[in-house]
């Protein structure tokens, strides 16, 4: 099974580079940003906790995001692989989703992290935030204050992938499909 691990801060990249990536590798999509804002267009409880926190810029809690993905690994049990985007976002996240993936005697392939400026991102998630209907695209503020959680609480789940050798860093700004290509080159190397 091929499961890649997309990585970096907000507005890097990583959203857009999994659309491509699905389709070209055929796995399934796992964006815990995505799967938080279905709840909070649910209205469910979860939902409603979760959407103070995003608003804010703040990470949800590790145990929220680790049983919506491992409700979403049991209800894909047939996946030839998997695209995580967004998750994990913190170390006790990435050493849960090694347990669960272990449960079906499977692994993290490789991890690859985009690297962006924090002026290119702040200018990509305002852009974003015109048509998005984000509330978290929409405020510097809270760009700026999510990419400081990024660099206070999310970067060093690098550190748990380097230390399995499974980390690799790319440039995130240039081309769409020129970083893409770039990606799969990466992906290429562990395809099992
Ligand atoms: P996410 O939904 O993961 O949001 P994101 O990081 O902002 O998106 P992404 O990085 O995928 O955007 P993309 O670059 O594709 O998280 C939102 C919130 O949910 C978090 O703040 C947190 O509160 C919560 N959350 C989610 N997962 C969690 C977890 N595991 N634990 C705790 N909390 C969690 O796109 C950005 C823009 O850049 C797009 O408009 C795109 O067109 C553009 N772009 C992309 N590549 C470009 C390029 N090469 N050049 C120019 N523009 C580019």
């Amino acid at each position: 099974m091929l499961n890649i691990v997309l990585f970096g801060p907000p507005g890097a990249g990583k959203g857009t580079q999994s659309q491509k990536l699905i389709a070209r590798y055929n796995l399934v999509h796992l964006s815990t940003g995505d799967l938080l804002r279905a709840q909070i267009a649910q209205g469910t409880e979860l939902g409603l906790k979760a959407k103070k926190l995003m608003d804010e810029g703040l990470l949800v809690p590790d145990e929220v995001v680790i049983g919506m993905i491992d409700s979403s690994l049991q209800a894909n049990k047939t996946a030839g692989g998997f695209i995580f985007d967004g998750f994990p976002r913190t170390v006790p996240q990435a050493q849960s989703l090694d347990e669960l993936l272990a449960k079906y005697d499977n692994g993290i392939s490789c991890m690859v992290a985009l690297e962006v400026a924090e002026e290119e991102l702040v200018t990509r998630l305002l852009e974003r935030g015109k048509t998005s209907g984000r509330p978290d695209d929409q405020d510097e503020s809270k760009i700026r204050k999510r990419v400081t959680v990024y660099n206070t609480e999310t970067a060093q789940v690098a550190g748990y992938y380097a230390a399995q050798n499974k980390f690799h860093a790319l440039n995130g700004i240039g081309p769409i499909d020129s970083i893409f290509e770039q990606i799969c080159e990466l992906v290429d190397k562990h395809k099992p």
